[in-house]
C-alpha cells in the first residue's frame, strides 16, 4: 500500500503547510519567485508556470504576481525567455553578461535575461488557474488581461520555429528542453567538438557534482549560445546553424495542450474568434506532425527528432509520455504509452515516473535528467492519465509523488529506487524546491 494513502487530515495539512513555507521563503520582493536559494537565484519561464499553481490555492496575488513578472519580459517579436534577470547574484553561471539578451533588436529593453526559452506552459496554466479559484469574476479578468501576450508567444512559435511547416516547433538547446543533460543529447554532443571553455561553475558549489552535468557538458551548453550570440540570436541563423536542432515531444506536447487550454479560455470568454481559428489550424497540423513524426509504434512512445541528423532519436524518458496530457493520442496510443511506462519504467521496485529508461544502459539514478523522478513531470503525467481513463495509474504516479516528498522533503528531483542503496534518503539536487512544493499543494488540494 502506498503511504500516502493511509494519511490522516492533519498529516496532509501539516505537509500542505511545509509547503506554503517553501514557497513563501522563495518569494522575492520583485514578485516573482526564485526556484531554489543559491542554485537557481532567478525567475525561470516553466517554474514560474508551476509555482503560480501552488500559489493560487492559497495566496491569488502572489499567484497573478508570479505571472505578470514573468511575462512583462515578453519580447517585442512574442518570444518569452527562459531566465529573466531581475536581480543581481553571484551565485549562478551562466548569468546575464554571459547571455547578452540585448543583442536581438526586439529583446525586453526593460528586463535582462536568456535568448532562449523553454516549454509554453502558460496557456494551461491560465486555465487551471480558472479552475483552482474561488474567485472566478476577478480571476477571469486578470486572465483576459494575460491571455493575448500566450497567444503571441504560440504566435513566434509557429512563425519562427517550424521550419518545416509541419506543426512542430524545434528547440536550439537542451536547456529549452527543460531536460537539460538527458542521455538523448548525448549523441549529438558527438556531433561537435566545442572549445574546453575556462568558467567558473556556480552549481557544483550548490549540489554534489555527481548529481549534476559534467564540465565537458557545459562546454557544449555554452558552444550553442555563443553560436545564437554570433548571429544576435536570429531565430532563421538559428535554425541554419545551430549543431543542436530537435523536435522535443514534451515540448510540442506543452505547446499543444497550451493551444487546447488557449481556444477554451477564448472561446469562454467569447470574441477573438480570428485568433481561435487560426489555434485551431495550429492545432490540427501539431498533433499530425506529433503523431506521425515523434511517435514511433514499435517503442510504444514518442520519441525526440534530430533535425540535423534527420532522424528520431531512439530513447525512451518522461518527455515520451508528455503528450498523454493533450488530446494529441488517440485511444490505441494513449495503451502503448501506458504499456511501456508500466513495462520499463515501474516495476514493483520503482517510484514512477524517472526521467530515463531505466533498463538502458545511459540510466543513471542520480544524475539530474538521466534517471531521477521530477515531479512536474509526474504532475503533466497525472493529469493526462486521469484525463484518458486510466485512474489507477494516475493515482500510483500521484501517491509516488507524494510519498518521495513526504519522505525526503521538497527536494529537486528523487531516486525512483525504492531500496535506494546509495544513500539514506531519495531526494537530490537543489532543496526547499519550488515547484516541488507548489505541485503537491496542488496535487493535495485537489483531491
Ligand atoms: C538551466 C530551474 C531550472 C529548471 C530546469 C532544470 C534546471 C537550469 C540549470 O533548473 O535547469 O535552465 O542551470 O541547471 O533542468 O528544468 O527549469 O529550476
Amino acid at each position: 500500500m502506498h503511504l500516502i494513502n493511509c494519511y490522516t487530515v492533519t498529516m496532509k495539512e501539516q505537509l500542505i503547510d511545509r509547503a506554503i513555507k517553501v514557497l513563501n521563503n522563495n518569494f522575492q520582493d520583485g514578485g516573482f519567485t526564485i526556484p531554489s536559494k543559491g542554485l537557481y537565484p532567478f525567475q525561470w519561464k516553466w517554474d514560474s508556470g508551476f509555482i503560480a499553481l501552488g500559489f493560487a490555492h492559497y495566496d491569488v496575488d502572489k499567484a497573478k504576481s508570479e505571472i505578470k513578472t514573468l511575462l512583462d519580459a515578453q519580447w517585442g517579436n512574442g518570444f518569452i525567455p527562459h531566465i529573466v534577470f531581475h536581480n543581481d547574484s553571484d551565485t549562478y553561471f551562466p548569468g546575464p553578461d554571459f547571455h547578452q539578451s540585448s543583442l536581438h533588436p526586439l529583446a525586453s529593453k526593460k528586463y535582462r535575461s536568456t535568448g532562449m526559452t523553454q516549454p509554453p506552459v502558460f496557456g494551461f496554466v491560465l486555465e487551471r488557474l480558472l479552475e483552482i479559484t474561488n474567485d472566478e469574476h476577478g480571476m477571469s479578468a486578470f486572465v483576459k488581461e494575460q491571455i493575448d501576450k500566450v497567444f503571441d508567444n504560440h504566435k513566434y512559435f509557429y512563425d519562427n520555429r517550424d521550419i518545416n511547416n509541419e506543426g512542430l516547433v524545434y528547440i536550439y538547446h537542451n536547456w529549452e528542453s527543460g531536460t537539460d543533460n538527458s542521455p538523448l543529447w548525448d549523441d549529438i554532443w558527438t556531433t561537435m567538438n566545442p572549445p574546453d571553455y575556462t568558467f567558473e561553475r556556480r552549481d557544483t558549489s550548490h549540489v554534489d557534482a555527481s548529481q549534476r552535468p559534467s564540465k565537458r557538458e557545459y562546454d557544449h551548453y555554452l558552444y550553442i549560445i555563443e553560436i545564437a550570440k554570433e548571429h544576435n540570436y536570429d531565430d532563421a541563423k538559428i535554425a541554419e546553424l545551430s549543431p543542436f536542432l530537435v523536435l522535443d515531444p514534451l515540448f510540442n506536447a506543452v505547446l499543444i495542450k497550451s493551444n487546447e487550454s488557449l481556444i477554451n479560455l477564448y472561446e469562454r470568454f467569447g470574441g477573438n474568434q480570428d485568433k481561435v481559428d487560426q489555434l485551431k489550424k495550429w492545432q490540427e497540423k501539431s498533433i499530425h506532425g506529433l503523431n506521425t513524426k515523434l511517435y514511433n509504434e514499435q517503442l510504444g512512445a514518442y520519441l525526440h527528432y534530430d533535425l540535423r541528423s534527420k532522424q528520431q532519436l531512439p530513447y525512451i524518458c518522461s518527455s515520451s509520455f508528455a503528450p498523454l496530457y493533450s488530446n494529441a493520442p488517440n485511444g490505441h496510443i494513449v495503451k502503448r504509452l501506458t504499456e511501456t511506462m508500466l513495462e520499463k519504467f515501474g516495476d514493483d521496485g520503482r517510484y514512477l515516473c524517472a526521467s530515463f529508461d531505466p533498463t538502458h544502459d545511459r540510466f543513471n539514478p542520480k544524475k539530474y535528467w538521466r534517471g531521477p523522478v521530477w515531479i512536474n513531470m509526474n504532475w503533466m503525467l497525472y493529469q493526462g492519465l486521469k484525463k484518458h481513463g486510466y485512474y489507477e495509474l494516475a493515482e500510483r504516479v500521484k501517491s509516488d509523488s507524494l510519498e518521495l516528498i513526504e519522505k525526503n522533503g521538497f527536494f529537486e528531483y528523487f531516486d525512483s529506487r525504492k531500496v535506494n542503496p546509495d544513500a539514506e534518503h531519495n531526494g537530490y539536487g537543489g532543496n526547499n524546491f519550488s515547484w516541488s512544493a507548489a505541485l503537491l499543494i496542488d496535487f493535495l488540494k485537489t483531491e
